[in-house]
């Protein structure tokens, strides 16, 4: 783990309307689940929107009047770094489980795809991030075997309330070319180790360990506007552009 602070980029993936039961009190109001990401220069590949069905998550109210879903913890810290309108005060609107937000459509930066969904992940880490996790199978391994798992098992999508048009039309997105991996370094990994499901834990660790550094260090954009251009040297520019546009926000912890 590392050793002092990390800085998140959180992207703002706006929830649709009409809002599901529990949001319903909120109509007319910007929601946005807010996904804490280390690579901001993958967005272009976002596929779908994991959250853990169990997980309590709150609605809470910033400063500027939008409404952010987070755990809670991720909310207190938020009131430390001047998100909220008292320093160190939470403004929660609503409680919430995972399963309340299951299946909703969201809009989001930078991908291809107009809507969207919130899907089920099982590990989802409660201390990590906002607990809302954004999914670009295509160079996240976790995210590949997880999507793929949803599309395999209907009986997976069933349990979560998940229809077939949430997952079945949604496929990687080739976005960086990483030498030896191709332009779908996560699927070429999975396939590599034999990865079956999400849960196949030691050989997912692998997996990314051979895909993110040499994403990070060795990766070429191929998406318009950036073709050609290494991910190290996009990276922060691309960051800027989601914080300038109010399509992301910086955080840490
Ligand atoms: B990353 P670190 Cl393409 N539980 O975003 C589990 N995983 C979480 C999480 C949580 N509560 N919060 C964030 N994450 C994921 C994109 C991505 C990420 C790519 C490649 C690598 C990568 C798309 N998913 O992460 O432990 C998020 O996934 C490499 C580790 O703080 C976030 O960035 O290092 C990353 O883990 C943060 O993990």
């Amino acid at each position: 783990e590392n050793v002092g602070p990390q800085e998140y980029t959180l992207i703002k993936l706006k929830v649709c309307e009409p809002y599901p039961p529990k949001l319903r009190s909120l109509k007319g109001r910007n929601i946005f689940l807010v996904a804490a990401t280390l690579r901001p220069e993958t967005m272009f590949g976002q596929t779908n929107v994991w959250i853990h069905p169990d997980l309590s998550y709150i609605a809470h109210e910033l400063a500027n009047g939008d409404v952010f879903v987070t755990t809670r913890r991720a909310a207190r810290n938020m009131s430390y770094q001047e998100f909220t309108k008292e320093w160190g005060k939470v403004h929660v609107l609503v409680e919430l489980v995972g399963q309340d937000i299951m299946g909703i459509p969201l809009s989001g930066p930078l991908t291809k795809y107009k809507v969207i969904y919130t899907l089920p992940m099982l590990t989802i880490k409660e201390d990590k991030g906002t607990g809302v996790v954004t999914s670009v199978p295509s160079d996240a391994p976790d995210d590949f075997a997880a999507l793929r798992d949803l599309k395999n098992k209907e009986q997976f999508r069933a349990k979560y309330g998940i229809k077939d048009e949430m997952v079945l039309p949604f496929e990687p997105v080739p976005i960086i070319d990483v030498p030896e991996f191709g332009t779908l370094s996560a699927v070429t990994a999975c396939e590599q180790l034999k990865i079956k499901s999400q849960n196949d834990k030691d050989q997912l660790q692998l997996a990314k360990e051979r895909v993110y550094l040499k994403g990070f260090y060795e990766g070429v954009m191929i998406v318009e506007g950036y073709k050609g251009q290494k991910v190290q040297d996009v990276k922060n520019i691309i960051k800027k552009k989601m914080v300038d546009a109010k399509e992301a926000v910086i955080y840490m912890e």
